[in-house]
C-alpha cells in the first residue's frame, strides 16, 4: 500500500456507488473515530450529523492510501469542518479528545451496552437509561419492565450472539439451510448475502436469500423451511413476517424502511461438529454448540436482483445507490424495484449488472461495496 496520494489524484466521487471500496482500510484511525461520533449522534436522534460522519468514514475507506496530513484531504468530498477538526486531532495527538469524551460518557456506554441486545433499539435503550438502569442485572431485576419475546431471546443467548460469526460458521449454516430447502423442493435456491458476500471474514449475523421459481410461493417456502429447522431441533427463536409486497407501489428511496418481502429473523443452534475447524467461540465449543443470528428473505423470482443488491449492502453503499438514482438519474430504487420517473415506467432486472447498467454506473463487485 502506498501512504501518499498518487499524483495526479483521481477525483473521488461523493457517491459510494461510484467508488470501489475493499475491506482493506488504510484510514482506520479516522474511520473508527467517525463511527463513534456517528453512533453518538444516532443515540441523540441527530440523523443529519450521524450520516455526515458515516459518509465521511465511507470516503476515507475507499482510498488506496493513508491520509497523513490535512492537506491530502483537500480534494476529497463529504469532509466538513467538524470531520476535519477530528482528523486534525488524530493526526497531531494520535487521538480525538471529543471521541475520548464520548467513550468515557456513562450515557453513551449504557446505550451502547443496551443496544447490543437483540431486539433493543436506541429508543428502548434510552427509556431504560432514563429510568436509572445501567446494567443487564438492573434490567432483569426491574419487575416493571416487560421484555418482548425478541428481547427475552436476546438476553438468553447474549453471550453467543454478541460474539462474531466466522465465515466457516456461515458456510456451515448455508449447508444446513440448503438441506432444509432441498428437502422441500429441489427447484429452490439459496444465496449467501450480507457482509459475507462482500468477503468479510466475520459478521454479526448470516443473511440468506431463498427463492423458488414458482411466483407467489415465497411465503409457503419460508414457512416450510422454518418447519424443517424446527423438526431438526435447530430453531431457538423465530420471528416470521409474511410478505406485504405490492408490485404496483413505487420504490421508496428512503433507506430506513425494511423491505416488504417475506422474511424471518432467526436464532439457530449450530453444532461444533458441523463447522470445519470447530466453532469460532471458545466457550461455545466446550459446550459443543453455539447460537447464531440468521436472517432469511424470500423475494419473488422477478425481484431477485433487487433483493440481492439491497441485502448485499453495505448500508452506506445502498444509501448512496438510492441517492445517486434519485439525484442524478431521476429514478427511484429500493430492494423491490427500479422506477424511471422520466419515462414513468419500471425497469426490469434479472441480475445486479442490469441494475448498474440501468443507472449508467460501472459494475462494482460485491467485494468492492464495503463502503
Ligand atoms: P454484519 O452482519 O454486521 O456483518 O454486516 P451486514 O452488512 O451483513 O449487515 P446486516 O446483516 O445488518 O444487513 C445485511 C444487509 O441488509 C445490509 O448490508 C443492508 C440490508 N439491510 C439491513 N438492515 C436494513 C434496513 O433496515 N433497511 C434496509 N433497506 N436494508 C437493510
Ligand atoms: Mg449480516
Amino acid at each position: 500500500a502506498t501512504v501518499s496520494p498518487p499524483t495526479p489524484v483521481a477525483t473521488v466521487s461523493q457517491y459510494a456507488c461510484q467508488r470501489r471500496t475493499t475491506l482493506e482500510n488504510h484510514n482506520k484511525i479516522f474511520t473508527e473515530a467517525f463511527e463513534v461520533l456517528a453512533e453518538s449522534y444516532e443515540f441523540n436522534m441527530n440523523e443529519g450529523q450521524c450520516l455526515a460522519f458515516r459518509r465521511a468514514a465511507s470516503v476515507l475507506k475507499s482510498l488506496p492510501w493513508a491520509v497523513l496530513s490535512l492537506g491530502a484531504t483537500q480534494d476529497l468530498p463529504c469532509l466538513g469542518q467538524h470531520t476535519k477538526k477530528v482528523m486534525e486531532e488524530v493526526l497531531y495527538y494520535g487521538r480525538s479528545f471529543e471521541v475520548d469524551n464520548i467513550l468515557s460518557d456513562e450515557r453513551f456506554q449504557t446505550l451502547k451496552l443496551f443496544t447490543s441486545v437483540f431486539g433493543v433499539g436506541p429508543k428502548t435503550a434510552e427509556k431504560w437509561y432514563c429510568r436509572g438502569l445501567r446494567s443487564f442485572s438492573d434490567i432483569l431485576a426491574d419487575r416493571s419492565i416487560h421484555l418482548n419475546r425478541m428481547q427475552q431471546s436476546g438476553f438468553l443467548h447474549y453471550g453467543d450472539i454478541s460474539r462474531a460469526v466466522s465465515k466457516a460458521e456461515a458456510l456451515s449454516l448455508r449447508n444446513i439451510i440448503d438441506g432444509a430447502v432441498h428437502a422441500i423442493t429441489p427447484a429452490a435456491a439459496v444465496a449467501l448475502t450480507g457482509g459475507f458476500r462482500r468477503g468479510k471474514e466475520f459478521g454479526h449475523d448470516v443473511d440468506f436469500i431463498v427463492t423458488t421459481p414458482e411466483l407467489g410461493k415465497e411465503d409457503r417456502l419460508l414457512l416450510n423451511i422454518i418447519d424443517g429447522l424446527k423438526r431438526q431441533g435447530l430453531l431457538l427463536y423465530c420471528d416470521y413476517q409474511a410478505s406485504t409486497f405490492d408490485m404496483a407501489k413505487l420504490p421508496n428511496h428512503r433507506f430506513k424502511a425494511m423491505d416488504n418481502f417475506s422474511k424471518c429473523f432467526l436464532i439457530l443452534r449450530l453444532e461444533s461438529s458441523q463447522v470445519e475447524g470447530g466453532l469460532h467461540s471458545v466457550e461455545g465449543d466446550s459446550r459443543g454448540w453455539r447460537a447464531v443470528r440468521v436472517d432469511l428473505v424470500s423475494p419473488p423470482l422477478d425481484r431477485y436482483a433487487f433483493a440481492l443488491m439491497g441485502w448485499t449492502g453495505s448500508r452506506q453503499f445502498q444509501r448512496d445507490l438510492r441517492r445517486f438514482a434519485r439525484a442524478e438519474r431521476r429514478m427511484l430504487l429500493d430492494n423491490h424495484a427500479l422506477y424511471d420517473k422520466n419515462k414513468k415506467e419500471f425497469l426490469a432486472a434479472s441480475t445486479e449488472k442490469d441494475i448498474f447498467a440501468h443507472l449508467g454506473l460501472e459494475y462494482i463487485e460485491p467485494w468492492q461495496r464495503n463502503a
